[in-house]
């Protein structure tokens, strides 16, 4: 059944009409059906019926008064205005609103159950956001946007419809993330916030930057001027490297937190930390360390490392001085790092002794809970006896996973197998590391976090990141390319309960997002497994 409307409904409009009476056209509006729409991730629960918004130059945006509210609006009404050109007023007054409603609305607690989760009410009048908070009203317009088609409903017409109905939606987990490896190729500020914005776009809300690795360091410290001079000149393969002042790191973190996104640094550390250690030759644990403490700038630069090996430095975790730097390090960082969480790495630290690596970690955890931190780690952090309170990522190895849980502390799913983003899609990649095999973007969706390893519940569960290692890729293009399509059902399996999760419903979705991948100009891969439109 098609349903006749006339494109404009206000007494203002009829008269303009009246003037411009060439310009009186109707049109048949589809019946919608709000069920089958591409969101992704796909929401908690949705109900059609089956009407249409039209958004058009006359629909206003109104929200609550607190700026957080505010600030959602603006930040809506930017996004339709970068895909419809349409401009939308915000919080204009109720007098002036001549068209359809987007109402953003904070909601007092007990009306929707967490931070995140919202009610969308769409009827043929207005949008409206139910929430408690900025990040809820957030992720509810990310919803919104989705919902608005790329094109306009006829070539003649200037007017997008959405379909109406409920969506009541909140997250899976609580922790949503990724990891850019900017450390053993770097990538620039520019960079970062691209993905951020696509990462925003999924309702993703971690970013995890690691920052520092044998190749190099990525984040000036001020106290340790050698570390970006030195160790942030180079990258995996001996080109240019680089590395962010604080003040861009700050620039950074302040992108991600307008996008509701939190960032959470690492310092890779004892392992993993060559770089540093040719900055500062005292920090090196190597039995086989070339570079004394006075090795000059030119030594320093030649004992850089451009390959992709892992597993062969290490701090040298019985030297005082070593925990010096190491709390100037956490304090100038955690200083530009408004997020709960330092990560550390404590990963492949092959080369140090057992007992040694154990001390360290105690100590570093002591000094991230001084700088008023939590402390995250690689699931090897769990063979030390740390504190509940720190968190493991797990990666590889289950039984680590487990020993973790035992001591229950909460646990960060990074399966290598299932959401390490390096990893190549099959055996044509032209990027990529395959040390655990090949990643096709079916596999990489199609397990279950809440079961994944036995005797992990859910509710030990932080949530799940998927990391993007940087060996083989050297700019946004090939980073690009590893990350997308994989990253985005990532975001489904953070934010979608179990019930609601199904390949070939996800992949029909899927294939709906080539209008923003392209818009986006996302070097995506364009796997088999989907039928990309
Ligand atoms: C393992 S994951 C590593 C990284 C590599 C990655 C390549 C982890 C904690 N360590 O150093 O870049 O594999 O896939």
């Amino acid at each position: 059944m098609k349903k006749t409307i006339y494109l404009k409904f206000s007494l203002v409009f009829l008269l303009s009409l009246l003037i411009h009476s060439c310009h009186n056209e109707s049109y048949d509006l589809p019946v919608t059906n709000l069920e089958k729409e591409n969101l992704i991730p796909k929401p908690l629960s949705i109900l059609a019926t089956n009407s249409s918004f039209i958004l058009d130059e006359n629909t206003r945006i109104s929200t609550s008064s607190e700026e957080v509210f505010l600030s959602v609006g603006n930040f809506l009404s930017k996004k339709i205005k970068n895909k419809t050109q349409l401009e939308i007023e915000v919080n204009l007054g109720k007098s002036k609103n001549k068209g359809g409603e987007i109402i953003i609305n904070k909601v007092e607690k007990g009306a929707t159950i967490d931070n995140e989760s919202y009610e969308l009410i769409i009827s043929e009048n207005s949008i409206i956001v139910n929430t408690q908070t900025g990040e809820g009203a957030f992720r509810a317009i990310q919803t919104i946007r989705q919902l608005i088609p790329y094109n306009n409903y006829s070539p003649k017409s200037n007017f997008w419809v959405i379909p109406t109905g409920t969506i009541i939606d909140k997250p899976n987990f609580e922790y949503r993330g990724s990891m850019l490896d900017v450390a053993r190729h770097f990538f620039d500020v520019e960079d970062v916030k691209k993905y951020i914005d696509i990462m925003a776009y999924y309702k993703m809300n971690v970013l995890h930057l690691h920052l520092t690795d044998d190749q190099g360091w990525r984040i000036e410290i001020k106290s340790w001027p050698e570390l970006t001079k030195i160790g942030g000149s180079t990258e995996v393969g001996g080109t240019k490297g680089g590395f962010y002042t604080q003040e861009q790191y700050k620039d950074i973190v302040a992108y991600a937190a307008l996008n509701y996104i939190t960032i959470i640094p690492e310092i890779d550390m004892p392992g993993h930390s060559h770089a540093a250690s040719t900055a500062y030759p005292f920090l090196d644990g190597k039995e086989d360390a070339t570079l004394k403490p006075g090795a000059s700038l030119s030594e320093k630069k030649a004992a850089l490392y451009t390959g992709m090996k892992v597993g062969f430095s290490t701090f040298k975790t019985r030297e005082e001085k070593v925990y010096e730097f190491i709390d100037d390090v956490i304090r100038e960082l955690s200083a530009i790092t408004p997020g709960e969480y330092i990560h550390i790495g404590g990963d492949e630290s092959k080369v140090t002794k057992h007992d040694d690596y154990v001390y360290f970690l105690k100590r570093i955890e002591k000094t991230v809970a001084k700088h008023n931190k939590k402390m995250i780690g690689w699931d090897e952090i769990s063979k030390a006896n740390l504190s509940i309170n720190t968190v493991v990522q797990f990666w590889y190895d289950k039984e680590n996973a487990k020993l973790a849980s035992n001591k229950k502390m909460k646990i960060i799913l990074s399966p290598a197998k299932r959401i390490y983003l390096d990893i190549k899609y099959d055996s044509l990649s032209k990027y990529g590391n395959r040390w655990i095999g090949y990643t096709p973007v079916d596999s990489s969706y199609n397990w279950i976090p809440e079961k994944y390893i036995d005797g992990i519940s859910k509710d030990q569960i932080l949530g799940i990141e998927a990391p993007l290692w940087s060996e083989t890729v050297s700019n946004i293009q090939e980073l690009e390319y590893l990350a997308f399509p994989r990253l985005i059902g990532v975001a489904e399996l953070g934010w979608s309960i179990e019930e609601n999760r199904n390949w070939e419903n996800y992949k029909v979705r899927l294939a709906n997002q080539t209008p923003y991948l392209n818009k986006m100009k996302i070097n995506y891969f364009k796997s088999q497994c989907v039928d990309w439109e």
